[in-house]
């Protein structure tokens, strides 16, 4: 009870430190924008969720939307899927690059053609040329999750991290907000983070491999969807299920139910139906030629427990499989 106190009141000082910075609202248009929303990956539920703000915002922006999406989160997936959007000629595209330095020069053909782009969720090396880039704060929630790990093992020891893949800027931060933060307090070791590439099956085997060679691990921090499902598996599969704590970035429907089940401890969702909709509304706003200011929005998160997972701020927070 107390740690679940600790952790509500945690999520609330998150949620209030990383206040949404407002794109100034558009007003309803009569233009019906073409606009592409490239996903980072088909059939995943932060992005579905993203989906609906992006289609909210559409019906109030005048704008049509067209949803793509890779099977797979690859770099060599995408590339080819924005080729293809570009030679549609939407007027704008919202896109979650899935490398930061392979999409670069994608993303600025898309530019060069006069097609209007904004990064959402995910970035690029370079992205002044982009409209905007609207994301939540992911090295904050990096560092959130540390915060969280130590409420739930206020004794400290080994934590891990598993991530997707090196070179995805939105995963990247978490990690880095996560390792600054646990290696800076002396009561824990952080042991490194391993990459799944997005892959719950391979985020399991790295947690069985992990926790046969380090016995001592407290905690994992799985910095996504995917990831979260196979630390959960993993964690489940070796018998230490709330022994090992996890805390897991996004909140789908799968890792609610390991939250409720007691197998993961504390989820941080992200906001992304405000992300989506913050990019139709730069896209828009762009496209009757004013200024987008600012270039780069950080959105908010909450921090989910068992003990507020059935309020009304938890539900509201749990993605969506359909809108
Ligand atoms: O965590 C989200 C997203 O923010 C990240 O860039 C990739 O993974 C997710 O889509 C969840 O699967």
């Amino acid at each position: 009870m107390r740690k679940n106190r600790k952790l509500t009141a945690l999520a609330a000082i998150s949620a209030a430190a990383l206040a949404v910075t407002a794109i100034g609202s558009t007003q309803a248009h009569a233009a019906d924008y073409k606009i592409t929303f490239i996903q980072g990956v088909a059939g995943d539920a932060f992005y579905v969720t993203m989906g609906c703000g992006v289609a909210a915002a559409a019906a109030k922006d005048g704008a049509t939307i067209t949803t793509q999406g890779g099977a797979k989160w690859d770099a060599t997936i995408q590339m080819p899927v924005l080729d293809s959007v570009i030679a549609s000629k939407p007027d704008a595209i919202l896109i979650a690059p899935n490398d930061k330095t392979a999409l670069q020069k994608p993303i600025e053909a898309a530019i060069a053609a006069g097609i209007k782009v904004v990064l959402v969720d995910t970035t690029v090396d370079n992205a002044a040329p982009a409209v905007a880039e609207i994301a939540s704060d992911n090295y904050g929630g990096g560092a959130a999750a540390f915060a969280a790990v130590k409420q739930l093992a206020p004794k400290g020891g080994k934590v891990l991290v598993v991530s997707t893949s090196p070179g995805v800027s939105s995963v990247d931060a978490r990690v880095n907000g996560f390792a600054d933060a646990a290696n800076k307090d002396k009561k824990f070791n952080y042991i490194g983070v391993q990459y799944s590439n997005n892959e719950p099956a391979i985020a399991q085997r790295i947690v069985t491999a992990a926790l046969s060679k380090n016995k001592d691990i407290v905690a994992v921090f799985a910095t996504n969807l995917f990831s979260a499902q196979g630390v959960a598996a993993g964690i489940k599969q070796a018998g230490k299920a709330g022994k090992v704590k996890i805390v897991g970035f996004d909140a789908g429907s799968d890792q609610v139910k390991a939250l409720k089940t007691g197998v993961v401890q504390a989820l941080i969702a992200q906001q992304p139906a405000t992300i989506g909709s913050k990019g139709v509304d730069a896209a828009v706003a762009a496209l009757q030629g004013k200024t987008v200011s600012p270039h780069k929005v950080q959105t908010g998160f909450t921090i989910l427990t068992m003990k507020n997972i059935n309020t009304a701020a938890g539900l509201a927070a749990q993605y969506r499989d359909k809108c």
